[in-house]
């Protein structure tokens, strides 16, 4: 019989092996990427001791080579993100909607990767900047990778993929002096905008909590456009796509996101990671919205315009299965950096809508990963390789890593016996939707409504959330230098909601001005409550970090209460001291662990630890920024002075909880609101 020809992983799995002496206790040799087993990985090749390098060390050269190009060229936008390995699992069969293979039975898990991002920062910008999130899912299906690329917020700028490269010049720094990095308070964004009406709504969402997530772990996810499921039968139902996390949704507060970007730039990254290492894994409902072409036809906005919501009133969400994040990537270069996800990644079953955004991205996508990964052949790279069996004729390019065999590279052939050939049946089809008009560049006259859903929007948040929109927007406009923006953006704003202007115009020192000309008069929807996030804020602390500052003579008992009652909701503890280690084995430093990182805070100090920490200024701020971040706090009797150093008296309202005569009960209990919301008016005097 022939021997069955070495292939080249063969041979270097091979006999070299045997060569390859172990380097000691239990250490595999260290070797160039030739396989050549390396003496020296200390000194480079000289001419003597103090002598020239010598241009012949090619372990040296290949060394420095290597590394000369281990940068790729970022993602033109979300740049910078974190992600997980994962399962989605299907909760009953969606045979009546699309063939779908991977939706069709009951239980079955699919594997994914998900991963979440900010837009306009650099790969190494910080977590916690006022942004829109990416919220990316690839479904490795057996049927062939389903990408379902989508954001935090349900609608988009703009309407039509044409702008799509204005817009993001826009809000990345300004080309002249390279800064804002990562911010959208400068000129050129609010120009752009206060230029594009139809931008108004989702700046609206922008300006929202939404946009200041406490993790990615507690935000929803969007398709944003309207796509179609196709059954086996090729009847077509428009869908929209919706993550809900079972964590519950939670925001930041402005000056703390402000506060965690220096404190911890990887808080988002960090959060997901630890999260999933100690088995608290994240997990989101996926959501359908589902209604057919008959019923789209009646809605008084166009489904196929990208700046619109359909809200739940009007077509609730159908809850089809979970995604739940298991696994950390081994490597972030190899997995999140080089993983390329596409919008015209579907499958049989899933189609497009002539959603003039989504149509531009299903150009977009592909040809950015050829500049971005470098080759044709990224599919080859394993994040991004089908888990079903691929064959096509489709050969060579850069870095190509499949071997092809035999000597028919072309279709139709009949050299070929066993090779591939289309299939009509289990294929691809694309929906028949009708073309109904000629060739033109215009906007439809559906999509001229720019301001009754950012009204909707707006009416739908609670008083507390409305005041964080004008803060917002304040905020934003204060840091434009050129006053006609600011008039323009407020211009907006009186169609948003006249009370909403107010409040900006005043903030920013201007009066109102005139309201924007419209194309279409705005009209008033019914507020829709799932809009808010607080309106549908947990009551847990499950997934969320408590901290726990102690001092040395701090009472164990309360703070193994504590540690039992903050696990039992599925929380973590987190003990910080003025040192790390200690009687009560501190695992923060108080001087690098302010309250911005943590969600809620425990004072377990005797009155005279409390003495002492009041003369900290660390200390101080810790209790100073948990008030101010309404959080809270719960404080043992001795902890007073460090209280009041901090301006605050105990019992000053609910959110100053005693550990005392009750336990700790009382303080867990009034952490799972997470925040004291009441509090903030008090604060603004
Ligand atoms: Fe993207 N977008 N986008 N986008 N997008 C990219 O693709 C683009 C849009 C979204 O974690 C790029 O691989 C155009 C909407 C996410 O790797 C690029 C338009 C939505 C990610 C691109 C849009 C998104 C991207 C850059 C307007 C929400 C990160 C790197 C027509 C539904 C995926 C890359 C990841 C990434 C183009 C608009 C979501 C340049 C032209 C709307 C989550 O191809």
């Amino acid at each position: 019989m022939a021997k069955k020809p070495s292939t080249a992983a063969d041979v270097s799995r091979g006999k070299g092996d045997e060569l390859h002496q172990t380097a000691g206790a239990g250490h595999p040799p260290l070797t160039t990427n030739q396989g050549v087993v390396i003496s020296d990985n200390q000194n480079s090749l000289t001419v003597g001791a103090r002598g020239p390098t010598l241009l012949e060390d090619f372990v040296l050269r290949e060394k420095i080579m290597h590394f000369d190009h281990e940068r790729i060229p970022e993602r033109i936008v979300h740049a910078r993100g974190s992600a997980a390995h994962g399962f989605f699992e299907v909760y009953k069969s969606l045979s009546k909607f699309t063939k779908a293979d991977f939706l069709q039975r009951p239980g079955e898990k699919t594997k994914v990767f998900a991963r979440f991002s900010t837009v306009a920062g650099g790969a190494g910008s910080g977590d916690t900047p006022r942004d829109v999130r990416g919220f990316a899912v690839k479904f490795y299906t057996n049927e062939g990778n389903f990408d379902l690329v989508g954001n935090n917020i349900p609608v988009f700028f703009i309407q039509d993929a044409i702008k799509f490269p204005d817009l993001i010049h826009s809000v990345k720094m300004e080309p002249d002096r390279g800064f804002p990095q990562a911010a959208s308070a400068h000129d050129t964004f609010w120009d752009f905008i206060s230029l594009m009406p139809e931008s108004i709504h989702m700046a609206t969402w922008a300006m929202s909590d939404r946009a200041i997530p406490r993790s990615v772990r507690f935000m929803e996810g969007f398709g944003i456009h309207t796509f179609r499921l196709v059954d086996a039968k090729g009847k077509s139902t428009f869908c929209k796509f919706h993550w809900r996390p079972k964590q519950g949704m939670q925001s930041l507060i402005w000056n703390e996101s402000v506060k965690i970007y220096g404190a911890d730039f990887d808080y988002h990254r960090r959060d997901l990671w630890e999260a999933i290492e100690r088995g608290d894994y994240p997990e989101w409902e996926l959501g359908l919205q589902l209604f057919s072409e008959e019923e789209a036809n009646d809605f008084d906005f166009d489904v196929l315009d990208p700046t619109k919501i359909i809200p739940e009133e009007v077509v609730p969400l159908t809850m089809v299965g979970r995604l739940v994040l298991d696994r950390n990537p081994d490597n972030f270069f190899a997995e999140t950096e080089q993983v390329a996800y596409c919008p015209a990644n579907i499958v049989p079953g899933i189609d497009f809508s002539d959603d003039p955004l989504l149509q531009g991205r299903l150009f977009s996508y592909l040809d950015t990963q050829l500049k971005r990964l470098g080759s044709p052949n990224f599919h080859e790279i394993p994040i991004n390789q089908p888990i079903c069996p691929m064959q096509n004729f489709q050969r060579d390019g850069h870095m190509r890593q499949t071997v092809n065999k035999g000597r028919v590279n072309y279709e139709p052939n009949s050299l070929g016996a066993d090779g591939p050939r289309e299939c009509p049946q289990r294929g691809f089809t694309t929906y028949a939707a009708p073309e109904r008009d000629g060739k033109t560049r215009i906007r439809p006259e559906s999509f001229a409504d720019h301001y009754s859903q950012a009204r909707q929007f707006y009416r739908s948040q609670t008083e507390t959330e409305q005041g964080h929109i004008a803060s917002a927007f304040t905020f934003e406009l204060s840091k434009v230098e050129t006053p006609a923006i600011r008039q323009r953006v407020v211009s907006h704003l009186v169609h948003v909601d006249p009370a909403l202007a107010r409040q900006v115009a005043d903030g920013l020192n201007i009066t109102v001005p005139k309201p924007a000309d419209t194309a279409v008069e705005p009209i008033d929807l019914p507020p829709s409550p799932p809009l808010s996030i607080i309106a549908k804020a947990p009551k847990s602390i499950s997934g969320r970090t408590v901290a726990c500052l102690v001092t040395d003579d701090a009472d164990a008992g309360t703070v193994a209460a504590l540690r039992k009652a903050v696990e039992a909701e599925g929380g973590v503890l987190m003990v910080i001291a003025q040192k790390v280690g200690g009687p009560h084995d501190a695992k923060g430093k108080l001087a690098a662990s302010p309250s911005v990182l943590f969600d809620a805070v425990a004072l377990v100090v005797t009155e005279a630890g409390a003495d002492a920490l009041a003369k900290d200024p660390d200390a101080r701020d810790f209790v100073a920024d948990a008030w101010r971040h309404l959080k809270v706090i719960g404080h043992a009797a001795g902890a007073a002075p460090l209280l009041e150093a901090a301006g605050i008296s105990p019992g000053e309202d609910e959110g100053v909880v005693p550990l005392g005569k009750d336990g700790v009960t009382p303080f867990i209990d009034a952490a799972k609101s997470l925040r004291v919301w009441a509090r903030e008016k008090r604060l603004a005097g």
